[in-house]
């Protein structure tokens, strides 16, 4: 019926759907579900559903609180309208007064239509301004109802739907993603009992103490207010200023110095919540709790220099990586991890569980996994999805609840505060994107963009005459864990938070050479972007509370003496932490193998077809992502008369968007020898310390690039791997195995060789 109905009416005009069973159906072609693909569905993971983005709502049931599907709107097979439904006639000329004459004020339609583009745009988020998400879900391993009640976590087995957004920090709405910074990890989880937004970071602590400090240090590390420079980078006097008189950022400065700042993907890094959350179950029994992300994919990073490049190669890097993985169906995972831990045991750590620039060793506390995440699906619009949803601090169900950590208990206002300015007014949580997949109902009425239609005459509690409803749940609402707290109102901090330095000392201790290395270079390269000479010495004066090699080798990089140690502001005992293993991103290559990674193979006239044949079918096999690329696109006559196509150029696909090269025999012949493109490709692939794999004649283009044979010790270079013909015995699977772990670090040298 609903159908017909569509079908006789040319235009949107949908007002008698309004009644009956019709009302309760999407007009056909204005929206889609699903289970209904439309002509113009355009990415592959449209088809995925989950409760958040399923079908329609139960009847007499706000649509706009429930699914998505409501909201979607597709325009195949339909008449382009104003606003308000009207049908245009003409979207190419505006009304003139003669064909050569003025415009008319009267154009209703040309106003409307650019009224509405001169407002297109929202403020970016004054943090984490650039970022991109994707909708999947979570399903819980255990039922965890003797420490939580939370609803993800009461039955094995459970699916709660999400919505997770990954942002870098400092930069503007339009940098680069593969800027040194802190990457957002936030998830929005659509419970049964409201939305629940865990807001974390791929970092497992933060720079500061006390959400106080939060404005100077989000102002000292954008761009500075005068020229606003530099873009999406701590690397300037500013931030190195203020963090070299905040040595609580000491620890968070060493992580951002390392790899994790600069992941490989979205999909290959870790997410934290960062501070202690309590975890309370039915009979308001609570312990402590830390939450962790740990991805399936394994911990993966890129090599600063190879970060820089890709700035200008792809800026979109991670944002294009998270798409094309959930539209080639391999569904980025992590597995939900928490550390639980009782206030007793919390009273005996060396530190303060308050203090979120202190994390909880693994080997103090185990992270015992209870669930796991997978992202299916890509938004259908960046603006209506990613820019709008709004996560939020405040944003808990019962079973979860706030510890006294004074960054968060700053946080649980600000995030809400946020959104009313960004996303203009108080009824952000009515977009659908933020709308819970539970029924909402209370008295708060009307302000800016109200979407509910709330009947009836009652708009207060308690009442009598709508029933008392809607009414208090009592316990089987949200309760604050009921903390006995008798103090004194002071401003100022417990003695444990002055201790600055052990925990970075451990995180130090615990990284490999490489890693180790990696930081020291990290801290030079900013650190040479700082032009306030005191500035450089106090960063270092802290990092001898570190380890005085580490400063050593700093200072060195400077050219400069080393400065005296900065004062300590604890004279309590330092703590002496064991090295913690699970602290190293070595320590976890993942489950994944090579899939998703992208393998160039170089391709020119000459080349071995058949072993390029062979070693396609067999990346492909493994889920990785070959292309062919060559000096220009088209197909190349192959040795012995077959063809290869060359899918990409080395201009437009240079070294930095593969995680290795395959060089067949025949590369060394005709114009792909003879290029600077080629010859810088395979110098990028040998300094950011790529698999190489060369057969037969392909090994000439490596000489010819200067590329060593060995290691500089002369040993065995694992990650170069060169074979008579594409099928030698053990060639191909020992490529894919220095591809499917950590690269062949051992050839990198300081400076490069390459
Ligand atoms: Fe945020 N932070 N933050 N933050 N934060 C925001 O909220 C803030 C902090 C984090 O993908 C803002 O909606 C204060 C720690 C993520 O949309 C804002 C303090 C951690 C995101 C805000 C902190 C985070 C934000 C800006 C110290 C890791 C992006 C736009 C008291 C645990 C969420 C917005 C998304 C965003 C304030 C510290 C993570 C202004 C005041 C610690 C992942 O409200």
């Amino acid at each position: 019926g609903n159908q017909q109905l569509a079908a006789q009416m040319p235009f949107n005009a949908d007002k008698p759907l309004e009644y009956g069973d019709a009302a309760r159906q999407p007009h056909q072609g204005s929206t889609a579900s699903p289970g209904d693909p439309v002509a113009t569905a355009s990415t592959a993971a449209e088809q995925n559903s989950s409760e958040k983005l399923g079908s329609e709502p139960a009847a007499g049931v706000n649509r706009l609180i429930k699914p998505l599907d409501g909201a979607r709107v597709d325009s195949g097979g339909q008449v382009l309208t104003t606003n308000q439904g009207v049908p245009v006639a003409d979207n190419q000329h505006s009304l003139k007064v003669g064909l050569r004459g003025p415009t008319t004020l009267e154009d209703f339609i040309l106003r409307e239509k650019i009224t509405h583009f001169d407002h297109e745009r929202i403020p970016e988020r004054v943090v984490h301004a650039r970022g991109s998400a994707a909708h999947g879900f979570f399903e819980a391993y255990e039922d965890l109802q003797a420490v939580t009640r939370a609803a993800p976590f009461t039955e094995a087995g459970k699916i709660t739907p999400v919505f997770v957004r990954f942002s870098t920090v400092a930069g503007e709405r339009g940098s680069s993603d593969t800027a040194r910074d802190v990457r957002g990890f936030a998830v929005k989880f659509y419970t049964d009992e409201g939305n629940w937004d865990l807001v974390g970071n791929n970092i497992p602590v933060f720079f500061i103490q006390d959400a106080m400090k939060f404005p100077d240090l989000a102002h000292a590390v954008k761009p500075e207010p005068h020229h606003a420079m530099p873009q999406a980078s701590s690397a300037h006097d500013n931030f190195w200023d203020f963090v070299s008189l905040m040595p609580e950022s000491t620890h968070m400065l060493l992580w951002q110095m390392s790899d994790r700042a600069i992941p490989r993907s979205y999909r290959m890094m870790q997410g934290f919540g960062v501070h202690t959350f309590r975890l309370v179950n039915a009979a308001g029994e609570s312990v402590f709790c830390k939450f962790h992300w740990n991805p399936v994919a394994g911990t993966h990073s890129l090599v600063w220099d190879e970060a820089a490049k890709l700035m200008g190669a792809d800026p979109d890097y991670h944002r294009r990586d998270l798409w094309e993985a959930i539209e080639a169906g391999a569904y980025p995972q992590w597995e939900l991890g928490l550390q639980i831990f009782t206030e007793e045991q919390a009273d005996q750590f060396e530190f303060d569980v308050l203090d979120p620039t202190k994390l909880v060793p693994e080997e103090l506390v185990p992270v015992r996994a209870v669930g796991r995440m997978t992202l299916n699906r890509n938004p259908d619009n960046f603006f209506a999805e990613t820019e709008q949803v709004a996560f939020c601090t405040a944003h808990v169900v019962p079973g979860i609840d706030f510890t006294n950590d004074p960054l968060l208990q700053g946080r649980i206002h600000s995030y809400v505060d946020t959104q009313i300015s960004r996303l203009g007014g108080p009824n952000f949580h009515e977009i659908p994107i933020n709308a819970p997949v539970a029924q909402v109902h209370n008295n708060q009425r009307d302000g800016m963009h109200r979407q509910a239609i709330h009947r009836g005459r009652v708009n207060y509690e308690p009442n009598s005459l709508a029933g008392g409803c809607p009414f208090q749940a009592g316990q089987m609402g949200f309760n604050s864990f009921p903390e006995p707290i008798s103090e004194d109102k002071v401003r100022g901090k417990p003695e444990k938070f002055a201790e600055h330095y052990a925990q970075a000392r451990m995180f130090f201790e615990s990284q490999s050479p490489v890693e180790q290395a990696h930081i020291a270079n990290a801290f030079r390269f900013e650190l040479t972007k700082v032009q306030t000479p005191a500035v450089r010495a106090r960063v270092i004066g802290n990092l001898i509370h570190v380890d005085p090699m580490l400063a050593a080798s700093v200072a060195d990089g400077l050219g400069m003496d080393l400065p005296p140690p900065a004062p300590l502001a604890s004279t309590l005992p330092q703590p002496v932490y064991p090295v913690s293993p699970a602290l190293s991103l070595l320590a976890r290559p993942g489950a994944t193998g090579i899939a998703t990674r992208r393998v160039a193979i170089l391709a020119g006239d000459g080349v071995d077809a058949a072993g390029i044949d062979a070693v396609y079918a067999a990346l492909r096999g493994a889920g990785a992502v070959p292309r062919i690329v060559g000096v220009q696109l088209g197909a190349r006559k192959a040795a012995g008369g077959g063809r290869v196509d060359v899918e990409i150029s080395l201009e437009a696909g240079p070294s930095v968007l593969y995680d290795a090269v395959i060089v067949p025999d025949g590369a060394d012949q005709g114009r792909l020898a003879l290029t600077g493109q080629t010859v810088e490709f395979l110098r990028d692939q040998y300094r950011h310390c790529k698999p190489i794999f060369a057969w037969g004649s392909g090994a000439e283009l490596l000489a010819q690039a200067n590329l060593p044979p060995t290691l500089p010790d002369g040993s065995a270079d694992p990650g170069l791997i060169i074979a008579p013909a594409a099928d030698s015995a053990g060639a191909f699977d020992a490529f894919a195995a220095a591809l499917s772990g950590h690269r062949p670090f051992a050839r990198e040298t300081d400076p490069p060789l390459l």
